[in-house]
């Protein structure tokens, strides 16, 4: 898989899919999620309250897909990163999880090209640097799993993450 590492707003890319840092309840937001579904319309919203009237809510660390509504990405995929609260609560697994089931949803869905946002990172308080090596390390591990996208993005907002990102990769 490819890795690439860019700074800006992920609403603005034109990639198969986008993934939105989200909460369990998907009726959007503020951070990234406010953005997605400002910039995709209701087209969105529409799809994740059907899912939402299935399964209740999403678990930190599960996905799900919707469209990409009037986003340049044809779809995205909505998972729910861990609330930070100090550590000792499976706050890393759960990131893990949540980096992985987009992949796997991805997979599913025949998507080559991935683009996350730093999940966790902002509002949910997650320690950048802690947060950016887990992302990494289970991009990485995914691809020795089996088939994979064949390029995963990650879109960095902020000056920390995208200097962090840069420092963790190769394109430095
Ligand atoms: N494009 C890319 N990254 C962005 C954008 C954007 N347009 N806007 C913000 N970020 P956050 P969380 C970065 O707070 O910490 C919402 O209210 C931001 O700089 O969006 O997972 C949800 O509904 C940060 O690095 O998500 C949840 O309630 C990263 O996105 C809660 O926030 C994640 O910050 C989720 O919190």
């Amino acid at each position: 898989m490819q890795i690439q590492v860019i700074r800006g707003d992920i609403t603005q890319l034109s990639v198969d899919a986008i993934v939105n840092a989200a909460n369990s309840s998907l009726m959007g937001g503020g951070g990234v999620d406010g953005a997605i579904h400002r910039a995709g319309g209701p087209a969105i919203l529409k799809e994740c309250k059907q899912i939402i009237a299935r399964i209740g809510r999403l678990p930190a660390g599960e996905a799900v897909i919707t469209t990409g509504g009037n986003l340049p990405s044809r779809y995205v995929i909505h998972t729910v990163g861990p609330v930070w609260k100090g550590g000792r609560n499976q706050e890393a697994a759960i990131l893990s999880a949540a980096y992985r089931n987009c992949l796997k949803l991805a997979v599913k869905h025949h998507i080559k090209q991935i683009a996350f946002p730093n999940i966790s990172t902002g509002i949910y308080g997650f320690p950048k640097d802690q947060a950016a090596r887990i992302a990494l390390k289970t991009v990485k591990e995914f691809c020795i799993s089996g088939e994979f996208p064949e390029e995963a993005l990650f879109v960095c907002f902020d000056e920390e993450n995208y200097s962090l990102y840069l420092s963790l990769t190769d394109n430095c």
